[in-house]
């Protein structure tokens, strides 16, 4: 219990400075809160991200979920404190793992998409000052805006496309024309957006559409003096594992590579992220039997701590799961369970897919990357040789997996975890086995690769890996690309 004499003045200061304005009722909870003032401001205004002014019911879900987290953390208790009220040199401030308590029905759908709505709402109503759209047809203006699901897209003809757009009063048609309509085509429905545009009878041709994206410069910069390394993708237990590689980049990151640079950036290093498919697992594809050096998963596991085991120990690794490992497919995944995340040692830390995680101030969102083949294959000018490119339309989204019944399954949790609502200083994925870097509106991408060569079923698709790149990123300064295969 913190003991406090902090009056509002102080508050409604501590909110300012963070460019927010705060309702009276918002103080009162704060004040009488048994949390640090400090703590409920800075979640707070990560919660608000953007908004104009913040609620008491905002304050409230913070307080609750800070009381969740000490709770999880006293029920199942992990080498990382899940707690905001220290500070840590890591946090994790998103993450489903056990937090999970969705069973699949309608209802939990229901609940899911009203969760989505929501926080991209909120984003959006910032920017766009919305009507229901059932009042469209009763107002007088010329000029309308709206926020709603896409329900579809329609090519009409070379200029010209039909949007259905949906929010709790109705459903109304949008027509695109021109660059509008280009940028219509690439909607993929389900997305959450802004319209703005003039009423025709019961429609609206509209003159832009406004996605929920993240601010112009992101966070503003955040310079540290380590750097962070991000790789995926292992397939430990695969016959594809690139061995050779990995031994060379281990030696490489514990500082004995031989090359004075090369270690003076290893020196550098203080975390390490890794974005999923640890393991290659068992029956993940048909006949994967076939392909696989280590044919049991506990022993897959053993080998993967035991590699990890070899890298030095004041590093710190931040591990989350994807699609080969032993945890469910849908997403948000939890960690991995106990019986393998046990085996590793103390300074791997398991998080969950997707998780935003705070290392020192610096805000990285990990996720495996599994709907970038459902974005690459829908939009043409997106490749698997720049991965970096499909993230992008993640951030514009500020969604994880916004292609809803494709190739990403998603388990309908209350609250979405794959909301970006918070934005991050690094966004980083994996899943499709190639390597690209870049910068988006200030954030930090990148995708990292793979250990294991090209497999039998990638052949069949013409599917070509770039194995063994690595990116090490100092945030706020340098990106080097360091290559352990040729
Ligand atoms: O996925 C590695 C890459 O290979 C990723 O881009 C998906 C693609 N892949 C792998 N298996 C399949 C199937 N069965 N269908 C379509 N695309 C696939 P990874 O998660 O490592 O298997
Ligand atoms: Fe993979
Ligand atoms: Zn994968």
């Amino acid at each position: 219990m913190v003991i406090k004499n902090i009056d509002t003045k102080t508050v409604v200061a501590k909110f300012a400075v963070n460019g927010y304005n705060v309702h009276p009722d918002a103080v009162r909870l704060i004040i009488s809160s048994s949390f640090d003032v400090d703590v409920l401001v800075r979640e707070t205004c990560a919660k608000c991200n953007g908004a104009f002014i913040v609620t008491p019911e905002e304050v409230s879900e913070v307080i609750k979920e800070l009381q969740s987290r000490m709770r999880g953390e006293e029920i199942n208790p992990v080498n990382i404190r899940r707690t905001a009220e220290r500070r840590e040199e890591i946090r994790v401030l998103k993450d489903v793992t056990g937090r999970s308590a969705c069973r699949g029905t309608v209802e939990d759908f229901v609940a899911y998409f009203n969760s989505r709505f929501e926080k991209l709402s909120r984003i959006l109503r910032n920017r766009v000052k919305a009507i229901p759209v059932a009042s469209i047809s009763k107002i007088k203006a010329e000029t309308v805006e709206i926020i709603g699901f896409v329900n579809s897209v329609r090519e009409l003809n070379e200029n010209r496309a039909m949007i259905e757009v949906e929010d709790r009063t109705g459903r109304v048609r949008v027509y695109a024309e021109g660059k509008i309509k280009e940028q219509a085509m690439e909607l993929f429905g389900d997305e959450v957006i802004g319209i703005t545009g003039r009423i025709a009878g019961r429609s609206i041709i509209a003159d832009r559409i406004v996605f929920p994206d993240i601010p112009l410069n992101g966070n503003g910069k955040v310079r540290r003096d380590f750097s962070i390394v991000f790789i995926s993708d292992i397939h430990f237990g695969s016959n594809t594992f690139l061995h050779e590689s990995w031994k060379k980049f281990v030696s490489w990151i514990n500082c004995e590579s031989g090359n004075r640079k090369l270690d003076e950036i290893a020196e550098s290093v203080k975390y390490l992220f890794v974005a999923g498919d640890v393991v290659d697992g068992i029956g993940v594809y048909p006949n994967q039997e076939k392909e696989l050096e280590i044919d049991d998963i506990n022993a897959q596991y053993e080998f993967a701590a035991e590699q990890f085991d070899r890298i030095r120990k004041d590093l710190k690794i931040i591990l989350s799961p994807g699609n080969h490992d032993a945890v469910r497919q849908a997403e948000p995944q939890p960690a991995l369970p106990k019986e393998f995340s046990s085996l590793f040692s103390s300074n791997v830390i398991h998080v969950g897919n997707p998780s935003y995680i705070d290392v020192e101030g610096v805000k990285v969102l990990m996720y495996h990357g599994r709907s970038l083949d459902d974005i690459i294959s829908r939009v043409s000018r997106l490749s698997y040789e720049k991965p970096h490119d499909a993230m992008v339309e993640l951030l514009k989204r500020r969604h994880l997996a916004p292609l809803y019944g494709e190739r990403s399954p998603i388990a309908p949790e209350k609250d979405d975890y794959l909301v970006v609502d918070d934005v991050p200083d690094i966004v980083h994925s994996g899943h499709v086995h190639t390597y690209g870097t870049g910068f988006y509106r200030g954030v930090f991408l990148v995708n990292s690769s793979t250990w294991q060569s090209q497999t039998e079923f990638q052949k069949k698709v013409n599917l070509n890996p770039m194995p063994g790149n690595v990116a090490i990123y100092q945030p706020g300064g340098n990106v080097y690309r360091l290559k352990f295969y040729s």
